[in-house]
């Protein structure tokens, strides 16, 4: 089997695979290398592939547990993966700077999309760099994006005129809608992997800041989803018939060119589910909480209490095994940690994917309340990271 390689597209973003037929279901090794090439490049490439709706979908399953789209037609030989068939009945409404499904707790990890038909030209994909995006800011701005969050909802992406909600049907849209309320996710996002802090907020789903003022939030979201649309964070990917992109949509947004009709343009989508997005302040307490340091015990208003515990077995299956129902903490360590962090999961439960392990966290204020802690101020000055690292998401200059 030829070795796998990958072309540099931008100096940012995108890479050009070559050396594998994703038809021969790849071993362990090559899915190793592709996840790496992923986490470098953002977004892949991979052309001349001829491969079946079930390869599609079980390639994509290598990576992750599929989410099946509220709305979009499934594929009949393999429902996960949903049908995007544009034509001038049914234009794209993807030409629009999005993340895919940031409306749910746990958005995709990325995404597989395969070309099935193609107009002869147009029809291109952009995919832009959040990582640089982020990096190109100020050091004032970051500072200040790193302790917000904002509303991600359904709705806004798929308002009920939007031709994917028409074609759904009143009864699919409606159950759609009920089962997706607005969610909250950090501004600034982490990445689970490899540590890198990136934009979150995408016009697609992105309603609003939260504890901003309306005129605030819209404001700042104005400039950045302007922001990340800079030439310097993209790639621009033409596609070819039976090519293939695969994106990390945890660091990355994209935008599909409606240029092409009255043509029509058919490509299979594969979504693999992510995990809970959580932002730097939150990373950085979770690695001192579990370095051991213990804070100050005089903590301030503006510090909660913090409670580390190591659980085995996890926490979640507590309540199915009866010889779990009341985990003991293995170790406990307690800690004041700045109040920004609310980028923390709901129910207090976190997951530091970075050291792969699971840890849950109990907040309590100072005050012994239960922490509403997801509204506390971030400290004048706070910092989402005490020492720079130099990244390899800058944008070329
Ligand atoms: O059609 C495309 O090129 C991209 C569509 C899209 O936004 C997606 O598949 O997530
Ligand atoms: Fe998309």
């Amino acid at each position: 089997m030829a070795r796998m390689s990958v072309v540099t597209l931008t100096h940012t973003i995108g890479g050009l695979v070559q050396g594998i037929d994703l038809a021969q279901p790849p071993g362990d090794e090559q899915i190793a290398a592709i996840r790496a090439a992923i986490l470098r490049h953002k977004v892949i490439f991979f052309e001349d592939q001829h491969i079946t709706a079930t390869q599609q979908r079980d390639f994509a399953a290598r990576f992750g547990a599929l989410h099946t789209h509220p709305l979009y037609p499934g594929v009949s030989e393999a429902p996960e993966l949903f049908i995007l068939d544009n034509h001038a009945g049914n234009p794209t409404d993807n030409d629009a700077w999005h993340t895919d499904v940031t409306f749910i707790e746990t958005p995709p990890l990325g995404a597989v999309l395969y070309a099935k038909l193609l107009p002869e030209d147009g029809g291109d994909t952009l995919w832009s760099n959040m990582q640089a995006a982020y990096e190109g800011l100020s050091r004032p701005m970051q500072n200040f994006l790193c302790g917000l969050d904002a509303v991600h909802d359904f709705a806004r992406g798929f308002p009920a005129k939007r031709g994917v909600a028409q074609a759904a049907g009143e009864q699919k849209y409606a159950k759609a809608l009920d089962d997706h309320p607005p969610v909250i996710h950090p501004v600034v996002r982490t990445h689970p992997e490899t540590g890198a802090d990136g934009l979150f907020v995408n016009y697609g789903f992105t309603a609003r800041i939260k504890g901003l003022k309306r005129a605030e939030s819209e404001a700042l979201l104005t400039m950045l989803f302007q922001h990340i649309q800079k030439p310097e964070y993209q790639v621009r990917w033409r596609w070819k018939p039976n090519s293939v992109a695969f994106w990390d949509n945890r660091i990355t947004q994209h935008y599909a060119v409606n240029d092409y009709l009255p043509h029509r343009r058919v490509m299979h989508r594969a979504t693999i589910l992510g995990d809970r997005p959580f932002s730097p302040l939150a990373h950085a307490a979770a690695r001192q909480a579990s370095s051991g340091i213990v804070g100050s015990k005089f903590c301030t208003a503006n510090f909660f209490f913090l409670f580390v515990a190591d659980i085995a077995p996890p926490f979640t299956e507590a309540g199915k095994n009866p010889a779990n129902r009341a985990p003991k903490p293995r170790r406990v360590r307690a800690s004041c940690i700045p109040s920004q962090l609310w980028g923390f999961g709901r129910n207090g439960v976190s997951t530091d994917s970075v050291q792969g392990e699971k840890r849950f966290f109990f907040v309590k204020s100072a005050a012994g309340r239960a922490g509403n802690f997801r509204q506390a101020t971030p400290r004048p000055g706070a910092s989402c990271r005490p020492e720079r690292r130099r990244s390899a998401g800058r944008a070329a200059r």
